[in-house]
């Protein structure tokens, strides 16, 4: 849930959205710990913009700026208010469920038995939440930082001397930031030596954070992961390639690769860490306390390539002869839309063959 994102990247996707997954809900793959349903992902959802995970429940930015949510509720956290207005990033707790407003408010629903819900004024317009269990961090466009909900461990003590801060994780029971520097800072639970960042590593581009362990990316490109390992969590996979995400949260971690794979390590008791067959390509992804979900990559359109794989192609062929003589609103085999498919179609779709689909 501590997402190497930005809301440019959302409002870009928006643009995309004319493409479909097929049988694909929402364009979300979830996979891992189910029991409370945090990877039942609702039918009939729309593709979505973004996707994070709480402790034991998943919450989806659409594309127009509405929540979904789904998984646990036992403390309301999946009752999306509906008096939200645009919401650009959501955050998911234990018990708690949190949304950046697009004017840069924030708000908070479900477990307030910390006062993770009780979201203090002064924190000016934010542009970053983050949130593990039971304690929420907030970062506004002056790049401070602000936290409230569970202080048992300090982790919400800010410390004053962060310098300018571009990123927040929230962990369990501590807190990270970077800054303009590059330079990472943990504060909060230290049982495991999650806020001792190390002494060697170089300036930073991401971080997250797990229940009891950090994870950074550095400029160079490598991951290093520190604190607990009694999952493996501080195993980094030795091939990553350059990455353009990282999330974490529970006891795992995984990354984006730049040609949109993924690649997972940490606790794998609940399969978390078992990617599903053919994942690839992938958008964004995110990591509750035992479950992962991936924002399936959207193309842009591609006529002709009505089984959608990228390739215009003898089974695209296939499929419209399947289709022929009659098409259904929006049947891509009715490639001229004219409720029919027929010769003209089959001529459409020969003008397009072989033709790359853009990227
Ligand atoms: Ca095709
Ligand atoms: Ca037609």
């Amino acid at each position: 849930m501590n997402a190497l994102h930005t809301t440019v990247a959302i409002g870009s996707l928006a643009t995309l959205c004319a493409a479909t997954h097929a049988g694909v809900e929402g364009g979300i793959r979830c996979w891992g710990y189910n029991v409370s349903g945090q990877c039942n992902v609702p039918s009939g959802l729309p593709l979505m913009a973004w996707v994070e995970g709480g402790a034991n429940h998943t919450i989806a930015l659409q594309n127009n700026g509405v929540v979904r949510a789904w998984g646990l509720n036992t403390y309301g956290q999946s009752n999306v208010p509906t008096n939200l207005g645009v919401v650009v990033d959501v955050a998911g707790g234990f018990g708690h469920s949190v949304a950046l407003i697009s004017n840069g408010t924030v708000r908070c629903w479900g477990l307030n038995d910390f006062g993770q819900c009780a979201v203090p004024s002064g924190l000016g317009v934010v542009g970053w939440i983050s949130t593990s269990l039971d304690h929420t961090l907030s970062l506004n466009t002056s790049g401070v930082v602000r936290a409230w909900g569970a202080n048992l461990d300090g982790q919400c003590n800010v410390p004053t001397n962060l310098g300018t801060v571009t990123r927040i994780a929230a962990g369990g029971y501590h807190s990270v930031s970077l800054n303009t520097a590059g330079t990472v800072r943990c504060w909060g639970l230290n049982d495991a030596g999650q806020t001792v960042v190390p002494s060697n590593l170089g300036p930073c581009v991401g971080i997250a954070a797990g229940y009891y362990h950090t994870a950074a990316v550095q400029s160079n490109g490598n991951v290093r992961c520190w604190g607990d390992n009694g999952y493996g969590q501080l195993n980094v996979p030795t091939n990553l390639g350059p990455i353009i995400q990282i999330a974490s949260d529970g006891y795992h971690t995984v990354v984006l690769t730049s040609t949109y794979g993924v690649k997972c390590w940490g606790r794998n008791t609940y399969g978390q860490c078992t990617l599903p067959t053919g994942l690839d390509p992938v958008d964004g992804l995110a990591v509750g306390g035992n479950h992962t979900t991936a924002l399936l990559r959207v193309f842009p359109p591609c006529a002709g390539d009505i089984n959608d794989d990228r390739a215009i192609d003898g089974a695209d062929l296939g499929a419209m002869l399947t289709n022929w003589g009659t098409a259904t609103a929006g049947e891509p085999s009715d490639m001229n839309n004219d409720g029919k498919v027929d010769g003209a179609d089959l001529g459409a779709l020969l003008t397009r063959w072989g033709v790359p689909c853009p990227p």
